[in-house]
């Protein structure tokens, strides 16, 4: 399938997504936004066979955040339009796609371009790659679920900072304050991302699928409605033949073979 502002491929089990506008360091476009979409639709469909998502970027820069070039001058624009039918819908998308998702951040990952990365579920960041929330430099809020999820991922004094100051962060940074999963050296980082999809891929994907639901719900239930949640997932996985196989493998000493089912 091509594109104009993305590459994407599904590769066997792993559905590989990258940003492709590097002069502007990946920038979101509604082009790209209707492109991601487009993608997204590819990878939840039944026949697709994706069983993990890869998300990188081209060249120097992850993503950095919306392209300003489309907000040049002219009236105000109506942001609360684009984030109710570009970026809100990417969000809500990544977080119920029932599949993990490893985001590898190769470059810069500023404003959206962040919070999309953090959207991810594991995020391995190159050594050189930095995180900015640069809403505030330009009179805005963190959108994207950034003032959602940066306090639960750093805790709310530096989810302050970050989002006020909106100063350039190293990964090592991110990494040491919980933004995200490992940093990873710079030659090393694409085929560590890809054997970590590669691996996600060939796990029991409805048991992944339900600890990211069980982990967000989390955010906003208490012990007792999430261990009646715990209970009702683990039923419904305790049918399934990954659950079957996985208990047969260890039994006869074997490796599991999962099929995603
Ligand atoms: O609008 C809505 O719908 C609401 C939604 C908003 C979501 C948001 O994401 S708001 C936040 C938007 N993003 C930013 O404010 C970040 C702007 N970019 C930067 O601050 C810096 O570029 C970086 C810190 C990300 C990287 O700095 P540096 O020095 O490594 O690179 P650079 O030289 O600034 O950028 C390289 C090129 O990319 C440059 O183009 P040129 O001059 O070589 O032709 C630059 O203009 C372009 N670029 C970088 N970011 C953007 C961009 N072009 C358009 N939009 C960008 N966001």
């Amino acid at each position: 399938m091509s594109y104009a502002t993305i590459l994407f491929a599904i590769d066997g089990p792993v559905a590989r997504l990258t940003l492709n506008r590097p002069d502007k360091l990946n920038s979101f476009t509604a082009e790209m936004h209707g492109e991601l979409a487009d993608a997204f639709t590819r990878i939840e469909s039944p026949e697709s066979g994706a069983r993990a998502v890869l998300i990188t970027g081209t060249g120097r820069g992850f993503c950095a955040g919306q392209d300003l070039g489309q907000r040049r001058g002219g009236e105000a624009p109506d942001l609360g339009h684009t984030i109710d039918t570009l970026y809100n819908p990417l969000i809500r998308r990544m977080r119920a796609l029932k599949m993990p998702i490893v985001c590898a951040v190769n470059g810069v990952a500023a404003g959206a371009g962040a919070n999309f990365a953090f959207a991810c579920d594991i995020v391995l960041a190159a050594r050189s790659a930095s995180f900015m929330q640069a809403f505030a430099r330009i009179g805005l809020v963190p959108d994207s679920g950034g003032t959602w999820i940066l306090p639960r991922l750093a805790g709310p004094a530096r989810a302050r900072a970050l989002a006020m100051l909106a100063e350039r962060i190293t990964a090592e940074q991110a990494a040491a304050w919980g933004l995200i999963w490992q940093v990873v050296d710079d030659d090393r980082l694409a085929a560590e991302a890809a054997a970590l999809a590669e691996r996600l891929a060939a796990m029991p994907t409805r048991a992944l699928g339900a600890i990211k639901m069980a982990l967000d719900a989390a955010e906003t239930s208490t012990l007792d409605a999430q261990l009646d949640r715990e209970r009702d997932l683990q039923r419904e996985l305790g049918r399934s033949a990954d659950y079957a196989e996985g208990v047969a493998a260890f039994l006869e000493k074997r490796a599991p073979a999962f099929k995603g089912r």
